[in-house]
């Protein structure tokens, strides 16, 4: 399953440079805004130490990691639902990815512009977050006209549908994100095609500075806010500082990228509510990232399109099990290998293979 991660926030808060820490990738970063204009995008691997000790048991030709795709992009404004600042073409951008990653700035530097001029992250919060409301908006308004166009041939699945985006957009005009809806599992699955920003999680991502890092009154009020609107937030520094030893100093910036990485990836799994299985033989040790709940017959679907036509059940080792008894053969006489029909679903570390027929 792909994981589409965007980064946005205001205009020189530190987006490109928290995407360059994340992917290795450098991107433009400069002192003035809008210096992104076209997206950057790259794909991280998520570190899984799991993978490693399965090949310790098993060794197997080579490893693949889960990814997610992260997707640098030019800042928003206000008036940028209305197009100011190439608003239109950065929340299109936005809207096939299935997490937003906010950068706030909070961090005092007088060399570093901000739009507004002085920092408060709440504020800045609201004017992105307005942008986001008002770009849905316009979006149910075409959605609604196109459909009422269609009134004479109307079905009873387009009615749905019209019930359904008067229901959003009334709670839009409320100024209230459509993920704080109760939707039923048929509205949720007829809402996803109109890929509105609202109904996607959020992580704020508070950029501090390295001097700022205890008692951050900026981070104190943004934690405030996103504890208020429930949404997870995690603080770092963008820009982690060059330290003076010159090995000892790589390996703690290293260290410190990779514990970012690692606090971004667990929110963006914890918010999509994702697990990872894996698949292993003697050719690869595969981690497959899949939502929780994933049914075996979907989970043979991600695997091979062959699995799924022919499946006929799934063999299935716990994680713990086959490093506990040291391998498969071991999981054997403990008597812990499951055989599980189409329906079982699949839960975190579950080691998996199908059995089917061609
Ligand atoms: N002091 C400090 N400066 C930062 C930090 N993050 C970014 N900057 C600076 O802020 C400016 C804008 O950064 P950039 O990543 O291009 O912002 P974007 O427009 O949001 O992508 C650049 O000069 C960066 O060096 C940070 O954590 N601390
Ligand atoms: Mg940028």
């Amino acid at each position: 399953m792909q994981i589409d991660c965007s980064i946005i926030g205001l205009p020189n808060v530190g987006k490109s440079t928290l995407f360059s820490l994340l992917t290795h990738v450098s991107a433009k970063v400069a002192n003035f805004p809008f210096c992104t204009i076209q997206p950057n995008i790259s794909i991280v691997y998520i570190p899984d130490l799991r993978i490693c000790q399965l090949t310790d048991i098993f060794p197997s030709h080579k490893t693949v990691h889960g990814t997610i795709r992260f997707i640098d992009v030019a800042g928003l404004i206000k008036g940028a639902a209305q197009g100011h600042g190439m608003g239109i073409q950065v929340l299109n951008h936005i809207r096939v990815t299935k997490v937003l990653c906010h950068v706030v700035r909070c961090f005092d530097n007088n060399q570093i512009i901000h739009v507004f001029n002085d920092i408060d992250p709440c504020r800045d919060v609201s004017v992105v977050n307005t942008e986001l409301i008002l770009f849905d908006i316009f979006q149910c308004e075409q959605s609604i006209c196109a459909l009422q166009k269609k009134r004479k041939i109307i079905d009873v699945s387009n009615k749905q549908q019209l019930f359904l985006l008067k229901k959003c957009l009334e709670c839009l005009y409320n100024g209230v994100f459509l993920r704080k809806i109760q939707f039923s599992n048929i509205e949720r699955i007829n809402i996803e095609r109109f890929n509105f920003l609202t109904i996607k999680p959020i992580i704020y991502i508070a950029n501090i500075d390295e001097k700022s890092v205890i008692n951050n009154i900026y981070l104190n009020r943004l934690h405030a806010l996103a504890s208020n609107e429930q949404a997870p937030l995690v603080s770092c520094c963008a820009m982690l500082p060059l330290l003076k030893n010159k090995n000892n100093g790589i390996r703690v910036t290293m260290e410190r990228k990779e514990s970012v990485l690692h606090d971004i990836n667990n929110t963006i799994f914890s918010v999509l509510n994702l697990c990872t299985f894996f698949t292993i033989n003697l050719n690869v040790t595969r981690a497959w990232i899949c939502v929780i709940g994933t049914t075996a017959l979907e989970a043979a679907k991600m695997v091979h399109s062959d699995f799924k036509k022919g499946f006929i059940r799934v063999r299935v080792i716990k994680f713990n099990d086959f490093i506990l008894y040291n391998g498969e053969l071991g999981v054997k006489r403990g008597g812990k290998i499951y055989y599980e029909g189409k329906d079982y679903r699949v839960e975190d570390g579950d080691i998996l293979k199908f059995l089917f027929k061609i």
